[in-house]
């Protein structure tokens, strides 16, 4: 069999100036923050990897767990020949893993920047010639324009990870509702979600032993360094996180440990002992409040899926 060309297109990209501005802007505020896209550098994203292994990150393996026990049942439910639609896909491991049940005739992993799909995409297509793949350069969290070479109909958006945890409610509704609008006819949306539980787990999910999640979260810093031109020194900073009842979200934290003051070109903020850099949201739901939330989008049709311990959901929504 001839193996079909991949093609791959950037859409848009957000200037250095723009990031700038926006991380100068986040780390000025009262309340300073900086967005958690930009724990992803490239060993930001060998971190995060390393998260996914760790014994008390169960969300990574409990979602394959549930993926490999009712991979038929959802293939049945999502239907086949579609258009599969991998939003944040990263390596595209985790779509490649449905495509012997979903034979997808389309496949578009979706990423800030395409040179981030380049060698997966590559290996997938020679694995899987019969696909016609299309790399998409995108930052979909805020918009979702896809170009024309997208199948217009039966398109499955896949959002696996609970990376829909790093959105308030409202931003996630927005999203599904940006989401349901792209859908087309016969689409639907395939997406996994992390569940309220004791917040013993929760904590040390976020805090493991090794100390893996407060590297990955203090390299952010080593990020900002860089893109910034900031001299934040990682050794006056340490990892805080914890599970917020109230609002139902691992909150993350770089806590200054003496008082500091951080200079970038631009701009120079003096922090307390004690005084935070928020960096991260992670939001769990209940099923119901999840399944609400989907309908609310327009979804409905909604199957789903979870372990025997119910850690983790993996949802299927028609766009009815
Ligand atoms: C990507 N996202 C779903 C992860 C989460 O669980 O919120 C990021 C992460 N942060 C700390 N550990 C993992």
């Amino acid at each position: 069999m001839t193996t079909k060309p991949s093609e791959f297109i950037q859409l848009h990209h957000a200037s250095d100036q723009q990031l700038r501005a926006e991380l100068s802007a986040g780390l000025l505020t009262a309340s300073a923050y900086a967005s958690p896209k930009y724990f992803y550098d490239a060993l930001g994203s060998k971190l995060f990897a390393a998260i996914c292994e760790l014994p008390e990150y169960y969300l990574s393996r409990t979602e394959a767990s549930i993926f490999d026990a009712y991979l038929g049942e959802i293939a049945e439910a999502v239907g086949v020949g579609g258009t599969l639609i991998d939003l944040g896909a990263g390596n595209c491991a985790k779509a490649a893993r449905l495509f012997p049940a979903l034979q997808p005739a389309q496949y578009v992993p979706v990423d800030i920047s395409i040179d981030f799909l380049r060698d997966a995409v590559g290996d997938l297509q020679q694995r899987f010639p019969h696909i016609q793949m299309t790399g998409l350069g995108l930052d979909f969290s805020s918009a979702l324009q896809l170009p024309d070479r997208v199948q217009l109909n039966k398109r499955l958006f896949f959002y696996p990870g609970s990376s829909i945890g790093n959105f308030t409610p409202d931003d996630a509704l927005a999203f599904f509702r940006r989401l349901h609008a792209a859908c087309g006819d016969d689409g639907g949306l395939l997406i996994g979600v992390d569940l309220i539980k004791a917040p013993v787990f929760l904590n040390a999910a976020y805090d493991d032993a090794l100390g893996v999640t407060a590297s990955f979260n203090l390299n952010l810093l080593l990020h900002l360094n860089r893109l910034l031109g900031a001299d934040f020194n990682i050794a006056e900073w340490r990892h805080v996180s914890f599970f917020n009842t109230a609002q139902s979200r691992i909150e993350m934290y770089l806590e200054a440990r003496h008082a500091v003051t951080v200079k970038w070109q631009g701009g120079e903020r003096g922090f307390q002992q004690g005084e935070r850099i928020h960096t991260e949201n992670s939001y769990k739901y209940t099923t119901d409040d999840f399944v609400q939330l989907l309908q609310q989008a327009g979804f409905g049709g909604i199957r789903r899926w979870s372990d025997a311990d119910d850690w983790f959901m993996v949802c299927h929504a028609r766009a009815t």
